[in-house]
């Protein structure tokens, strides 16, 4: 069932995130103020019916309002301009990750492990109550807790888009082109995503499932992969 708390963000688990639900709300009170005041103007001119007499040339209300708009531009530019560099920084990452949109799922490398990549689809419609209908992936993108990580995104075909509500990251995607964004998750716990941006006829079929664990089970998350993905090159090799 609805709430109302979903008409507001989801939780916050960044301080990307975080900043950007700053900016989003600063930007909320500017917009406030500017409607009350345009509302209050109108309300005024409606009762006191204004002459001309009374507003026509007057210079100080005429610099009023051609600096004051100025000024409230260059109050949200700078904060945002800060912010879009802040989101694309990147020093001292510990782990670099690749992730590439297909039509129709993504995959994953760990760029600093040999032959840790994997495929994530998404999981058919069942009746298991813990599985989340058409948000569940056979392989999760599992990452360390409060580990700075620097994610590559691209994709093969068409133009997709990697997004994470709780953690602000919404990027694109495209062909020929890697775009970068840093992760730094400070909660473990599951975080569900879509592909964000129209890529055809199954679009609404590549969920992500970010996996967010302590260190020290990232690790052996890390050797069970790179395990399996041995056993599965000998099982190919012995077969053929
Ligand atoms: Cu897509």
């Amino acid at each position: 069932m609805a709430t109302w708390e979903q008409l507001n963000f989801q939780n916050r688990t960044s301080p990307l995130i975080e900043q950007f639900i700053f900016l989003h709300d600063f930007i909320l009170i500017i917009l406030i103020l500017i409607i009350t005041t345009v509302f209050y103007i109108v309300l005024n001119i409606k009762i006191n019916k204004f002459t001309k007499s009374k507003t026509a040339d007057n210079h100080e209300l005429e610099i009023l309002w051609t600096f004051l708009p100025g000024i409230v531009l260059l109050l949200i530019a700078f904060p945002s301009l800060r912010l879009l560099y802040i989101t694309e920084e990147n020093k001292e990452n510990s782990i670099n990750i690749k992730t590439i949109g297909h039509q129709w799922y993504w995959s994953y490398e760990y760029t600093d492990f040999k032959n840790l990549e994997f495929d994530s689809f998404i999981l058919p419609s069942s009746n298991n109550l813990a599985q989340f209908r058409l948000l569940d992936v056979d392989n999760h993108t599992v990452i360390p807790e409060k580990t700075p990580i620097q994610l590559f995104i691209s994709a093969t075909d068409v133009l997709h888009s990697w997004a994470i509500p709780n953690l602000g990251i919404k990027t694109d995607s495209a062909p020929g082109r890697l775009n970068a964004v840093n992760i730094f998750c400070i909660k473990p716990g599951l975080y569900y995503g879509q592909c964000s941006e129209i890529c055809g006829t199954n679009h609404r079929f590549i969920p992500i499932v970010l996996d967010v664990q302590p260190i020290k089970y990232f690790k052996k998350w890390t050797q069970t992969i790179l395990l399996n993905n041995l056993l599965q090159e000998f099982t190919w090799t012995f077969n053929s």
